[in-house]
């Protein structure tokens, strides 16, 4: 559960971040790509090659849905109620890779933005991230 003190730190983060946010999207999935490869299997029909726009595109609607989440941080469940069903029912995607890409998302808030990671908005940012996979993946049954 995400205390007052986690949400606040997660909107610092995201406002932080602010117009870069697809940056950042997509430069968490060229990075999950390159380390968990296994996670590519998802995408047969993308280019996934350095600088894809595809990937960019994605990393774009990604990033999205994280901000969009941060600004909802109160009703995960409502705001990312149709991704919900998108993941569980059209793409079901193995719940493991959830974790992947929000481990790759840490660090690349980590490396490029290190001052912002304090320990204790690591933390923060790690259990808000828990928390968006535990939505995606609410459905799967
Ligand atoms: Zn996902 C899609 C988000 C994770 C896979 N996604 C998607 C979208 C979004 C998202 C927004 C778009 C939708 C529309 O179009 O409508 N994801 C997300 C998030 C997360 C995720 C937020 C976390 C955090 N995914 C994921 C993972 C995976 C995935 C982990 C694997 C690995 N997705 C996916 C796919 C798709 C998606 C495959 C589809 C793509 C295309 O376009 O085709």
């Amino acid at each position: 559960v995400l205390s007052a003190g986690d949400k606040s730190n997660v909107k610092a983060v995201f406002g932080k971040i602010g117009g870069q946010a697809d940056e950042y999207g997509a430069d968490a999935l060229e990075r999950m790509f390159a380390t968990y490869p296994q996670t590519k299997t998802y995408f047969p029909h993308f280019d996934l090659g350095k600088g894809s726009a595809q990937v960019k595109g994605h990393g774009k609607k990604v990033a999205a849905a994280l901000v969009e989440a941060a600004n909802n941080v109160d009703d995960l469940a409502g705001a990312l109620s149709k991704l919900s069903d998108l993941h569980a029912q059209k793409l079901r995607v193995d719940p493991v890779n959830f974790k992947l890409l929000g481990q790759c998302f840490l660090v690349v808030v980590a490396t490029r933005n290190p001052s912002l990671l304090t320990p204790e908005v690591h933390a923060s940012l790690d259990k808000f991230l828990c928390a968006v996979d535990t939505v995606l993946t609410a459905k799967y049954r």
